[in-house]
């Protein structure tokens, strides 16, 4: 019927095409803007994705919801709260981005740690002609790799982290019982034992500027800082500072505070790497995580339990 299924935002081609052919789904941004107010009470599934999201305001105008199916691993948009009050389902996008964010962590690692973009830059502009040769960088091979989050896309990174030699060490909510790695009780510990930071957790409240100046010291001159979670896990503020205090050896962001864009401090250091928050962004992945999110929708049509639904 009409209604049911109801798509907040476009998705992607993967997810629209079929959630608007097989699904019925109605696509919100094309309709009158009193559209919820006459058919909300219609609406069995919401299609949605961590960009857009979908709020306490917006379930409560909902009162046939049974299931919300997110685009997208992150689900800090979502009010899960809201959602599981009332019984309703809600699915994210896990485990099909976990290798390409990982991937992608390592390159913005080698990029920061061995200056591959200032070098490109240097090539480029005639310095190599002009001035000879290129300053020195840091080793990452057999270095210190703390971890912040060993959830599944932590994991992919700390696998990476074997094959160069390096030993893992990680923090987070709780000590895992099923990985070879050390489990340091605070950041901060983690932090001073570790050369090189990888921030992999997930945003909301409860992460928000765990990455404060403090971890940020205890990293050290020499340290490297890599994020690709949540701008929201690093006081940005704070990184600013600790960059132009020259207390931390380089910084690779894929995400930031008040995405998109990033501030002139961090745009101009030569000591920082930025990405647009591309970490999963390949075309195989994100086809895999549109249809996920189709596949999760199907499922909620069905009367079945959702494929991949966020942790209770
Ligand atoms: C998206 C992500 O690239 O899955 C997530 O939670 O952060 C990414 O896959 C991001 O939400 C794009 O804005």
């Amino acid at each position: 019927s009409a209604g049911r299924v109801l798509q907040l935002a476009p998705i992607g081609p993967q997810a629209d095409a079929p959630l608007a052919a097989e699904c019925g789904a109605i696509p919100l941004w094309t309709c009158d803007p009193d559209w919820i107010e006459r058919h909300g009470h219609e609406v069995e599934v919401v299609a949605t994705s961590v960009r857009r999201g979908c709020d306490a305001a917006l379930v409560e105008r909902l009162p046939a919801l049974r299931a919300i199916c997110s685009w997208g691993v992150g689900y800090e948009t979502i009010d899960v709260a809201a959602a599981a009050a009332r019984g309703i389902a809600v699915s994210n996008t896990p485990d099909v981005l976990d290798d390409c964010v990982a991937d992608f962590a390592w390159g913005l690692l080698l990029a920061t740690a061995r200056r591959i973009v200032v070098a490109d830059r240097y090539v480029r502009e005639g310095h190599w002609t002009q001035l000879g040769g290129f300053p020195l960088s840091t080793r990452v091979s057999g270095k210190r790799l703390g971890i912040l989050g060993l959830g599944r896309i932590g994991r992919a990174i700390a696998r990476r982290g074997s094959g160069f030699d390096m030993e893992v060490r990680y923090h987070g909510r709780t000590a895992k019982a099923d990985v070879p790695y050390l489990y340091e009780p605070t950041l901060r510990d983690l932090a001073r034992w570790a050369d090189i930071l990888i921030v992999a957790c997930q945003g909301g409240p409860e992460t928000s500027r765990l990455v404060d100046a403090p971890v940020m010291e205890a990293l050290g001159p020499t340290g490297i800082l890599v994020n690709i979670g949540r701008g929201s896990v690093v006081d940005q503020d704070a990184l600013i500072r600790a960059l132009e205090a020259g207390l931390l050896g380089g910084v690779g962001l894929d995400v930031l505070e008040n995405e998109p864009g990033a501030p002139e401090a961090l745009r101009q250091s030569e000591r920082v790497v930025l990405t647009p928050h591309v970490g999963s962004a390949t075309a195989d992945t994100r086809g895999a995580m549109e249809r996920l999110v189709v596949d999760n929708v199907r499922a909620a049509l069905a009367g079945k339990p959702l494929l991949t639904p966020v942790p209770a």
